[in-house]
């Protein structure tokens, strides 16, 4: 973990020049590799590039140099493997940008251990000599380093302490790169791309419909083409499946004796029927002019992402169906393939008002008139209906009598539509659906976690609509209430007094152990917007689950320590008892409050603000405080003073898993094992999914389990929301970042299902799949390649998972396609595996720590409870920290 566990210790390779003679030593066997890993393993530190929220802002500065320079440096970075796939205009601005360093004989230009890295140097004149040493060791030589090399490359990447110290021999002339300016031009470059794709899309005739989320996916899809003039992208009567945008230039529409029909240019698109069925091309395309750049997509990825083009519209629509407001994306998905098409003739009545419905519709194309009966003809049209419009919704619902006629005008119409009895036979009454999902929402509430299913559904039953309109008081700090609730839709403020402290959303529930007892609100709950809520009051809770009053007062005991925020007026009220963990930012310690435990995270403000990190903390507190799920480390509280930030979380005791994979004799588990590990992150990514959070940091260091022997993630120092789009800062743990982490092209939730895909690995082989590499750089490259292969023992099923998880395209990557985890749950390896169990926490876990008490910490390493914060020595420094962490 971040700050937790044993002192981290960090197992990354020489950030010095590719000599070979530096790194770890090759590994030959898997035997070995087993080996070699179960004696040397360390725990491994995340990593990170600065922040580039504040990267727009960098100014950028061309340096002039001279042509022998400028070839120099390129003929320099040509392999290098961060400035590969550049365009060539990008390679030259950042050239353009690279400053120049004279030093002198003897002079450090680099020292080994240094922080604040974030530079790469190439040597125009002189030499400079590589030196590394261990701990109380003399410095080796390791190389020597003349003009035309470069070093240092790895902190264009990520910040991370330097491996060696290079060491100027003679006057040098050095020109130097700089990670923002790198990292900025690069998202400029990339940003500019996937503009121009959204632009292409918007023009797309079948694309008008897709929401921006959809839009982003295709633009990421959509792969470059390029044809020389007089090529054809294909001849008429092919058999194609590909659709492409024109981006650059411009081709010819031909007939079959090569007679011009047309000419498209930038921004025209063709073959859009094959991305609904094999298209017998009609016409023939040839690039003309200086040729043709196009983008394109073929139909099996574009289905395998959104679903078919039909499907994707139908979602569309049906997503704006206000009553089905609930249903959840793959409910949407499912349901859109239930439409039945129709054709209405013109004049048609679809139904007349006062009738009694069992249908709703979404008109697909044409027109219809909605009429008022009342009303005399000619002036009793109240709407016209087009594509994309639904009506009739209600008898979704019940056999209500129709409230309006809906007439075809005079031309041909087609309609979809959805019959009652199928919608309820494919997906249960929306009665059921709102069911299920409230279902969900209570599974998450940890006080209800020992309830069975069929007493929750009891639960469920009981709840009532209730709305808040802009500005309404749900709970009042300081007074007592009776009521739970849970936010269907809409946002609510959480005040204490009139800060407002965060924010819910649908999903969010609050005020439960209201319903056990008198609960003083601690905060005042303030709708947003106009909310629907639902609520239980503790007379209806008696009603149905009276009996169990016993087994929830004993669970809203321990509901303290798992449940219910905490908000202190002084950190000492807590009593500190033991130290969990001691990391590169910060001090995890075991403290007892009120009787309960906790472990409270306490991060320097001083050395958050002196690495840049501050927006980090932030959105961990803030995603953090939006979350809670038992499959998470949760948040219970934050507090701060002059110096330190505190996340009073919840107890953890059995260890890392990470801890209990070391004290193995086989660092490898059985798959049985890793299952069951792995499907408890799944359900942690699962929320996280449909909350658009992307997570970023998975590895076993960062997964701890309870007691029951259940993983919990956590550590979301650097989890973010991401609705759509792409984000660019590289972070993570190299051993678990994906390709486009790598790139810097910008990185979605995809990072997440590589990592699960490097994490079974890791589980089932003992090591992580990148691991044979030298040195970092060369595993970087491996990862590039995805190149990586498994041991015999590892099962056929397990494979194709992880081969799945690790696709090197992002938008093929399982889990990233139209059902999302659903599919990764559904994956064969999973065969046969209790899902239900596994979320009302009945399934038995391979492994049961022995924890004797709640402040056992025999699943810790042993610290004393005085160990240095690693934030100490920033203590002295002056840091402004001026309103960085007012919102903490
Ligand atoms: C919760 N329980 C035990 C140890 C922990 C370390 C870090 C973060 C949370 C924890």
């Amino acid at each position: 973990m971040g700050c937790g566990g044993s002192k981290d210790r960090s197992s990354l390779p020489a950030d010095v020049p590719d000599d070979g003679s530096k790194g770890k030593p090759k590994r030959s066997t898997q035997d070995n590799i087993a080996r070699d890993v179960a004696t040397a393993k360390r725990k491994r530190i995340a990593v990170a590039a600065q922040n580039l929220a504040s990267g727009a802002d960098i100014a950028v500065t061309m340096c002039p140099k001279s042509q022998n320079i400028i070839q120099l440096i390129s003929k320099t970075i040509v392999n290098n493997l961060l400035f590969q796939n550049l365009k060539p205009e990008v390679k030259t601005v950042l050239i353009g940008t690279m400053s120049k360093l004279e030093v002198h004989a003897g002079e450090d230009i680099i020292k080994q251990g240094d922080t604040e890295a974030d530079k790469f140097y190439v040597i125009s004149t002189g030499t400079c000599k590589v030196y590394q040493k261990s701990e109380n060791e003399q410095e080796r030589l390791l190389s020597v380093l003349s003009s035309g090399t470069s070093f240092g490359e790895l902190a264009l990447l990520y910040n991370c302490p330097r491996n060696a110290t290079v060491r100027a021999d003679t006057e040098c002339e050095l020109w130097v790169m700089e990670q923002k300016v790198y990292v900025s031009i690069k998202k400029a470059h990339e940003q500019k791309v996937q503009d121009l794709k959204l632009d292409l899309i918007k023009s797309v005739p079948s694309f008008q419909n897709f929401n921006l989320g959809q839009r982003n996916d295709l633009a990421n899809a959509l792969e470059p083409v390029t044809f020389e003039k007089n090529e054809y992208v294909f001849k008429k009567g092919d058999i194609g499946e590909k659709f492409y945008i024109i981006q650059e230039g411009a081709v010819e529409v031909q007939d079959e004796n090569k007679k011009v029909l047309s000419e498209l240019k930038a921004g025209a698109s063709f073959g859009e029927r094959a991305l609904v069925h094999d298209d017998v091309r009609a016409a023939s395309i040839m690039a003309v002019g200086t040729g043709a750049v196009c983008l394109f997509l073929n139909r099996t990825d574009f289905q395998a992402m959104l679903g078919t083009l039909e499907e994707a519209w139908r979602y569309d629509a049906l997503s704006k169906v206000g009553l089905l407001g609930n249903c959840n994306q793959a409910q949407l998905t499912e349901m859109s393939k239930q439409l039945i098409k129709m054709k209405v003739a013109p004049g048609e009545f679809i139904f007349k008002q006062g009738s009694e419905g069992d249908s709703m519709f979404l008109v697909s194309d044409g027109s219809l008139n909605v009429l008022d009966a009342s009303k005399e003809a000619g002036e009793n049209v109240i709407r016209v209906l087009k594509r994309g419009d639904h009506f009739g919704e209600l008898a979704i619902l019940n056999n209500s009598a129709r409230a309006a006629s809906v007439q075809n005008g005079t031309g041909d119409t087609e309609l979809l539509k959805l019959e009652r009895t199928t919608f309820e036979s494919v997906f249960g009454s929306l009665k059921s659906i709102q069911q299920e999902w409230r279902m969900e929402t209570l599974r998450k509430v940890p006080l209800f976690s020992k309830l069975t299913v069929e007493q929750r559904k009891q639960l469920a039953e009981v709840l009532q609509p209730v709305v808040f309109e802009a500005g309404k008081d749900i709970c009042v700090e300081g007074e007592e209430g009776n009521s739970f609730y849970v936010i269907e839709q809409g946002v609510v403020d959480v005040l204490s007094g009139k800060e407002v402290l965060t924010q819910l959303k649908g999903g969010s529930y609050f005020g439960e152990l209201a319903i056990l007892r008198n609960e003083v609100r601690s905060k005042t709950i303030r709708a947003q917007v106009k909310c629907s809520l639902l609520s239980c009051n503790r007379n209806d809770f008696q009603k149905v689950l009276g009996p169990l009053q016993a087994l929830l007062d004993s669970q809203a005991e321990a509901y303290d320590s798992v449940g219910a925020k905490i908000s202190l007026k002084r950190i000492d009220e807590m009593k500190q008892m033991a130290v969990l963990g001691v990391g590169a930012f910060g001090k995890v310690v075991l403290c007892k409050y009120n009787g309960k435990p906790y472990a409270v995270k306490c991060l320097s403000k001083a050395q958050v603000m002196a690495t840049g990190l501050q927006q980090h903390v932030m959105q961990e507190r803030n995603v953090m405080m939006s979350c809670s799920s038992p499959f998470f480390v949760n948040l219970m509280g934050t507090h701060q003073d002059k110096d330190y930030l505190y996340m009073i979380l919840e107890t953890v005791m059995g260890g890392e898993l990470f801890a209990y994979l070391q004290m193995r004799d086989d660092p490898k588990i059985p798959e049985g094992q890793a299952r069951f590990y792995t499907a408890c992150v799944i359900e942690a990514f699962q929320y996280l999914n449909d909350r658009t959070y992307i997570y970023r940091d998975l590895k076993p260091e960062n997964l701890l389990i309870d007691t029951n022997g259940y993983i919990k993630v956590a550590d979301f120092g650097f989890a973010k929301e991401l609705a759509s789009g792409k984000t660019y800062t590289t972070c993570g743990t190299p051993d678990y970042m994906c390709p486009e982490l790598i790139k810097q092209s910008g990185h979605t939730k995809a990072v997440d299902w590589w990592a699960l895909g490097v994490l079974i690995y890791e589980l089932v082989c003992g090591y992580p799949p990148f691991s044979n590499a030298s040195d970092e750089m060369e595993q970087m490259q491996m990862i590039l390649k995805g190149s990586f292969d498994f041991p015999h023992h590892v099962s056929s099923d397990c494979k194709d998972l992880v081969k799945s998880l690790m696709a090197m395209n992002p938008t093929k990557r399982l889990g990233c396609l139209v059902n999302g985890a659903k599919d990764v749950k559904k994956h064969a390896w999973f065969k046969g595996f209790e899902w239900e169990g596994l979320a009302n926490r009945t399934l038995k876990a391979p492994y049961i720590p022995r924890v004797k008490d709640p402040f056992d910490t025999c699943c810790f390493e042993e610290m004393e409870l005085d160990v240095e914060h690693p934030g100490q020595g920033y203590r002295q420094r002056r840091v402004e920290v001026g309103t960085a962490f007012d919102d903490f």
